[in-house]
């Protein structure tokens, strides 16, 4: 019989390409938000996918970019470099038919890794007619020494087994590092910041939910209520009015959003008082991004 295998592998790619959705979808929980804008990722994720083989520890990362005139930027992309270089295996996420210059800024930094990559062409569900990927792939096995290239479709499971197994074969031997039922790094306390800045950013335009970010403050449980409080932060006293809306509608509609999706995640009753403050241009001051836990991961 073959040994256990455990290690770690990097899920990177340029924002919006389906990192965390694929994360998701392979663990069968959520892990990581998931929004159709680009950047909603800015920190490390691990997500723990723990079968009978193999316990692979997948680090889902911010999504590399350009324009890094933010700290906040800087900060996500500094996450998303460093995954790999705690990584067994990089699979490097493309989405399918959209080459850009930052998916090669992401093949350069993959390749200088020095890890094995397999690239995961995500996407394919889009790709009409399915004949038009052949080429596609060809000139992406060109671009890279990749182990492997695996087309994928998140919401349709395509080849997501594929990519599974092709990743424990190349896993070292060892024993599991987490307890079977743990799936991720992350607190509590995170896991519900995340759910609550995942409603402002399905909701808010433009600039705005680049520049907010939330805190939980407080959280206690009281039978089967669950009672939590929570600071959404802004850059500018300008934002708060787009943010908490005519008559605080804005605010109550994400508010509503967010107690929903956690009542499911915990499963008991939640009551989620949520404030909104500015710290001014936060996302540009290294020492407040440090206080909102970036750069200590
Ligand atoms: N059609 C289709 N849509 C997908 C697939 N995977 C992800 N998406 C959608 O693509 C958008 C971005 O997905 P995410 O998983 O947040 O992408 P990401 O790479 O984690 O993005 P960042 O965190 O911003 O770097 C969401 O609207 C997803 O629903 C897929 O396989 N097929
Ligand atoms: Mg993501």
């Amino acid at each position: 019989m073959s040994e256990f295998r455990c290690g770690f592998v990097a899920l990177v790619g340029r924002p919006n390409v389906g990192k965390s959705t694929l994360l998701n979808t392979l663990l069968g929980h959520k892990v990581s938000i998931v929004t159709p804008k680009p950047q909603t990722t800015r920190h490390r994720i691990l997500g723990i996918d723990s079968g009978p083989q193999a316990q692979i520890m997948f680090i889902d990362t911010p999504g590399l970019h350009r324009g890094q005139k933010r700290a906040l930027n800087r900060a996500m992309n500094r996450a998303a470099s460093s995954s790999m270089t705690d990584a067994d295996i990089v699979v490097t996420v493309f989405e399918a038919m959209q080459w850009r210059d930052e998916d090669q800024d992401v093949l350069d930094r993959a390749v200088a890794s020095g890890r094995p990559l397999i690239a995961a062409v995500s996407k394919v569900d889009k790709v009409q007619p399915r004949s038009a990927l052949m080429p596609y792939l060809q000139q992406l096995s060109a671009r890279a020494d990749f182990a492997e290239i695996i087309p994928i479709s998140s919401p349709q499971g395509t080849n997501l087994e594929t990519l599974r197994s092709s990743l424990i074969e190349r896993l070292p031997e060892g024993p599991p590092l987490f307890p079977e039922e743990q799936l991720s790094d992350r607190s509590e306390r995170f896991q519900v910041a995340e759910i609550i800045r995942e409603k402002f950013m399905l909701r808010l335009r433009d600039e705005i939910p680049y520049g907010l970010t939330v805190e939980v403050e407080a959280m206690e449980s009281t039978g089967s209520l669950r009672r939590i409080a929570a600071v959404v932060w802004l850059e500018r006293d300008s934002q708060k009015g787009i943010v908490i809306g005519k008559g605080g509608a804005q605010l109550k509609a994400c508010g509503t959003a967010a107690r929903q999706d956690l009542e499911r995640h915990f499963a008991c009753s939640v009551h989620l008082d949520l404030r909104v403050k500015v710290k001014e241009n936060w996302a540009d001051r290294e020492r407040e991004l440090q206080g909102f836990g970036f750069d200590q991961e």
